[in-house]
């Protein structure tokens, strides 16, 4: 059963421009290096690749997640328990939250994406699954506080978070949404967060930079995408996929490198880049034990229960809403 809750929160002005995309693009052309908030990947066409990506033999984390979802569902339902509201942030995919919700009898499904039509078909397809169940789909940017639809105000909430997608974010923003989500979901709330783990930089650099080339279209999606929404005129094939790994701050970085000097306009401005000069277009974070430990402790979030995948590729962490009294 699919209940439709509220309003878009999407931004758009009188000629159906997303605005905070317009803003974030032509901010981010301007300043030196390029870069673009990696959120803008993700439209329908991008969230699709997404999907494909995750199928590619070289990105380990979908499955590395999948599998310890698989195979501790006995400990999720000892540690979470049934009754509660499940509020997924990004919609799930077709695999992962099945599992989850299988494992632990929630009272309530929400998930909260920014993509419309992908939020929409994936709530059909989970509401198939599980007929009893209510399933609450909200369109939303979950980097700000959501309201939540009444129907699962009075319950206790899991906030599911899987994907290592807060390693999309810097440190500062990932704090600001660990926080954001805490007001979402309230007082006696769990998360149950997907973190991806540092490792060989071989193995990093293959999942990002697939042999396949899917990863290499997802990334030209978003120029694709500027120039689709914003009427711009960027030259796609002088633009090259780049993945590396930045040792300093344990992430691996997608550029869009120019193969030569090209100029090129975006909603009426004109921009420039030279040869070799790139647009840095998202980062993805790894941590460890410890650096998992201070993000989520810093962002209110006490980790309660750490699992590993068997190659130890990948971590899911379940936090709770409280404040840690420890000494002094
Ligand atoms: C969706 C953020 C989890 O960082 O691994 C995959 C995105 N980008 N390949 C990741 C992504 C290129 C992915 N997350």
């Amino acid at each position: 059963m699919i209940t439709n809750s509220g309003l878009a929160l999407v931004n758009r002005d009188d000629d159906g421009v997303n605005q905070d995309f317009r803003n974030d693009v032509l901010a981010g052309l301007s300043q030196t290096p390029k870069a673009i908030p990696a959120r803008w990947l993700y439209d329908d066409a991008g969230s699709r690749l997404f999907e494909e990506i995750t199928q590619i033999p070289e990105y380990y984390p979908t499955r590395a997640e999948t599998q310890i979802l698989r195979d501790r569902s006995s400990e999720f339902s000892e540690r979470i328990g049934a009754g509660r509201a499940v509020v997924e942030f990004g919609s799930g995919s077709s695999v992962k939250t099945p599992l989850l919700l299988s494992a632990i009898e929630p009272a309530a499904y929400v998930p909260l994406d920014i993509s419309g039509d992908f939020l929409r078909a994936s709530a059909a397809a989970l509401s198939d699954k599980f007929p009893g169940l209510p399933v609450c789909p909200v369109e939303a940017d979950f980097m700000r506080q959501v309201a939540l639809p009444k129907t699962v105000e009075n319950l206790p909430k899991l906030g599911f978070f899987p994907g290592s997608t807060i390693g999309n974010m810097v440190a500062r923003t990932s704090v600001d949404l660990l926080r954001t989500m805490r007001e979402t979901l309230g007082e006696g709330s769990q998360l149950l967060i997907g973190m991806d783990l540092i490792k060989d930089t071989d193995v990093l650099v293959a999942a990002y930079d697939d042999a396949s080339g899917v990863t290499a279209e997802f990334n030209l999606n978003l120029a694709r995408r500027i120039n689709r929404e914003l009427g711009g005129d960027i030259p796609i094939d002088a633009l090259k996929h780049i993945a590396r790994w930045s040792d300093e701050f344990a992430r691996i970085e997608m550029h869009l490198e120019a193969l030569e000097d090209i100029t090129f306009q975006v909603a009426g401005l004109s921009y420039s880049m030279q040869q070799g000069e790139t647009i840095h277009t998202e980062n993805s974070h790894k941590f460890d034990r410890r650096s998992s430990q201070t993000l989520l402790l810093a962002g209110g979030w006490t980790p309660v229960s750490r699992w590993l995948d068997d190659e130890e590729r990948f971590s899911l962490i379940l936090a709770e809403a409280t404040v840690p009294r420890s000494a002094p």
